[in-house]
């Protein structure tokens, strides 16, 4: 067998106002047009673009809003379909999904996370609803739903001992995922489905697509986000994780949920520049579309 290889990584945020307002079919609210999340839609659009370049043969996601008490939880059923809700907003989230998961890159991930002195669980349930945030992201990149996923859960790690244990354990969640893409020949796209400032507000307009009301809710927060975009740009991952509590704590980031350092440490750290495809507000939080493009890299090599 060939060695597999991770191809490509991104930052995938997941508001739910990014699928509805690209109007699949499987979701049941419609929108009637983009508003002002249209530079985000047009962020993954050229994401997509470019990732059609790449052949790889499955997804693997990390979700914040898979929230797991005790370890790191792996989807490990092979079939899943259902009515995924976002609690906070159903009147734009009701999503009729049916995934197939690559069950046996799951096991190998969780195998080598083991191997790593962390705590894992496979979700063996095939009654389990699957989270919003797998879904957006996975959809937003990939809309044909024509390829297996991995989906990992969140632990609760920087929340009940600190930040700096929660990005040891995901930086070794990361080594983990990509031994484990390496030791079964997986061509793999990695997402991390994250916002990165992530103060919001806590009223919604009565039409939620009036453009008038989205802008970002704390321009200090938002001038880290530009910060940290400015270090993908540059490559400069050593020092973006070196930052990553201050930037965690500073801009109440989904960061902290882990996605970001999974994705950084399974790249093996590498100093590579980003392409950043765009970044836009969705209720006053900062998200960005951003690629760290590995196969490319080896071919320039
Ligand atoms: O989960 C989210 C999010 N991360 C950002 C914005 C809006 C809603 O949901
Ligand atoms: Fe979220």
């Amino acid at each position: 067998m060939e060695k597999g290889r991770i191809i490509t990584g991104c930052l995938a945020p997941h508001p739910p106002h990014l699928a509805y307002a690209s109007n699949p079919q499987q979701n049941e609210p419609k929108a009637s047009g983009a508003g002002a999340w249209q530079p985000l839609l047009d962020a993954y659009a050229r994401l997509r673009q470019s990732l059609a370049a790449h052949d790889y043969d499955v997804l693997v996601v990390h979700t914040p809003h898979w929230k797991t008490r005790v370890g790191h939880h792996f989807l490990g059923v092979p079939h899943f379909e259902g009515l995924s809700v976002d609690p906070i907003f159903p009147n734009l989230f009701r999503f009729h999904y049916q995934l197939d998961v690559d069950v046996e890159l799951a096991e190998a991930i969780c195998r080598q996370a083991q191997a790593e002195g962390l705590v894992t669980t496979m979700m063996r349930n095939p009654e389990f609803r699957v989270d919003y945030g797998t879904i957006t992201s996975s959809h937003l990149v990939r809309p044909q739903w024509d390829l297996p996923i991995v989906a990992i859960s969140s632990a609760r790690t920087y929340f009940d001992y600190s930040d700096e244990v929660g990005e040891r354990e995901m930086l070794a969640l990361g080594r983990a995922t990509q031994h484990a893409i390496e030791a079964t020949g997986r061509k793999a796209l990695l997402l991390a489905s994250a916002s990165l400032s992530h103060r919001h507000f806590t009223e919604e307009p009565e039409d939620p697509e009036d453009p008038s009301f989205e802008h970002i809710y704390n321009p200090n927060q938002a001038q880290w986000d530009q910060h940290v975009m400015e270090l993908m740009r540059q490559g400069q991952t050593r020092r973006l994780l070196e930052e990553m509590p201050d930037f965690i704590a500073q801009s109440v980031s989904e960061c902290r949920d882990g996605s970001l350092t999974w994705l950084l440490g399974a790249l093996g750290q590498a100093e590579i520049p980003a392409t950043i495809h765009g970044y836009g507000t969705v209720i006053g939080t900062g998200n960005a579309v951003v690629e760290w493009d590995l196969a490319a890299q080896e071919v320039g090599a």
